[in-house]
């Protein structure tokens, strides 16, 4: 009797429907492929959850069912090759929304890791936090959302003046759910466990678990899109601004679009979004203080760091690049995760306005990484809850290296 009343409640909520909408992994394995699978990206009905980078790398798309035979024409035709990952996205977004109603209300001011929060849950936790370490956590609002959210911060820290500081963001992305999970896991092992005690001792933290809320609370709610990646700001035709293209270095010369249809619409100017500048101000506030500044996307495994705007590496880029390597060592060694490492453009794509190249060049903080967690395959942007743990816990032993290296050099 509850399943039939939590079907029908299903039913009754879904909107944005995602019925017989399919990913497809796509390999093209010459130019002429790759370009013609890149004509696609500005076409109505395709969605890619990954970039059309380079030859032999897969590309993985959202399809509709109204252009999936004209998709599948083109791949056949030219003989690129491609392989189905999901039948039915909306089975897979049904599945995690019944997990959700089925999972039990989550009591105020606490959170667990086995299932995806609401930005309201998430603040309230940030707030308990606060109010039961008083000694230790300070949570605040770094400025407003284009729909009038606050965007809240919490800092760790125990006290003491000159101690290097690590900045840490996630959900500049909206559907990218793993990536709060995992923050907020960070903040719960550096609070509550006192194993971790020394890890606040002489480094300060900044954290924002949610960067974009308006786009983020627009995935939750069943009477929108799960798979919404921008801010939520009205636009002519379509909403939504593309944050991590809205940065203002080198904004707009490649990888982004002036089309605000695109999934990576970068804005009519850089800093355009009260999101980003938000952050921006609050870079500028801590100033030096900050060592060390990680972004936390999904998905793809990636341990990126600057430049995003250009294949020219940063002068520095040894230091990023070793560091980095001990950090995927750490993660590998938990569960044999393993993480691609290099410039955003080098092995992923090139990509202006995001928020590690601004963070670095006009920031002035030296060691900037973007960070795609796991997620792919049959999960896409929905890596079951039960997922969540499993990621969380292994991204802190890299977090902990990370941590280990700005104790001992600032
Ligand atoms: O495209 C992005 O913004 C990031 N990948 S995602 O799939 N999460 O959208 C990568 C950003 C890497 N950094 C820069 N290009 N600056
Ligand atoms: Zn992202």
């Amino acid at each position: 009797m509850k399943t039939i009343i939590l079907f029908a409640c299903l039913a009754a909520l879904a909107t944005a429907n995602f019925t017989n909408y399919k990913v497809y992994r796509v390999t093209p394995s010459n130019a002429h492929q790759l370009n013609l699978v890149k004509g696609l990206e500005s076409m109505k009905g395709f969605d890619f959850w990954s970039k059309a980078r380079q030859v032999n790398s897969d590309i993985d798309i959202m399809v509709s069912p109204k252009v999936e035979g004209q998709f599948t024409y083109i791949l056949k035709h030219n003989s690129i090759d491609y392989s189905l990952l999901i039948q039915n996205v909306e089975s897979v977004v049904q599945r995690e929304q019944l997990t959700k109603l089925m999972s039990p209300a989550v009591p105020k001011g606490k959170i667990n890791f086995e299932q995806y929060h609401s930005y309201e849950t998430i603040v309230d936790y940030l707030l308990q936090l606060e109010s039961d370490h008083r000694d230790i956590v300070e949570v605040r609002s770094i400025g407003g959302t284009y729909e009038d959210r606050e965007m809240v911060m919490i800092k760790i820290s125990t006290g003491g003046s000159n101690k290097p500081a690590i900045l840490i963001d996630a959900t500049i992305h909206a559907r990218e759910w793993i990536a709060p999970a995992t923050v907020l896991y960070f903040i719960h092992e550096l609070v509550e466990n006192e194993d971790n005690r020394h890890m606040i001792e002489n480094v300060d933290w900044y954290i924002i678990p949610v960067l974009n809320p308006d786009g983020y609370e627009f995935t939750h709610s069943s009477t929108s899109n799960r798979f919404w990646r921008k801010t939520t700001t009205k636009g002519e035709i379509c909403d939504g601004v593309d944050a991590n293209r809205n940065f203002d270095f080198h904004w707009m010369e490649t990888g982004a679009s002036s089309n605000e249809c695109s999934e990576t619409y970068a804005g009519p100017e850089g800093f355009s979004e009260s999101e980003t500048r938000n952050l921006k101000k609050l870079v500028e506030s801590l100033g030096s203080q900050t060592k060390l500044y990680l972004t936390f996307h999904s998905y793809g495994q990636y341990l990126l760091y600057p430049w995003g705007y250009t294949s020219d590496l940063p002068e520095d880029w040894k230091t990023l690049d070793d560091l980095a390597h001990d950090v995927a060592d750490a993660i590998y060694a938990v569960d044999r995760t393993d993480y691609t490492i290099g410039s955003s453009t080098n092995v992923l794509y090139a990509a202006a306005g995001g928020s590690d190249d601004w963070v670095k060049a006009v920031g002035g903080v030296a060691l900037s990484y973007t960070i795609e967690l796991p997620g792919g395959g049959s999960w896409g942007f929905d890596p079951p809850a039960s997922a969540i743990k499993g990621v969380a816990t292994e991204t802190f032993e890299g977090l902990k290296v990370y941590h280990a290296y700005v104790e001992k050099n600032f």
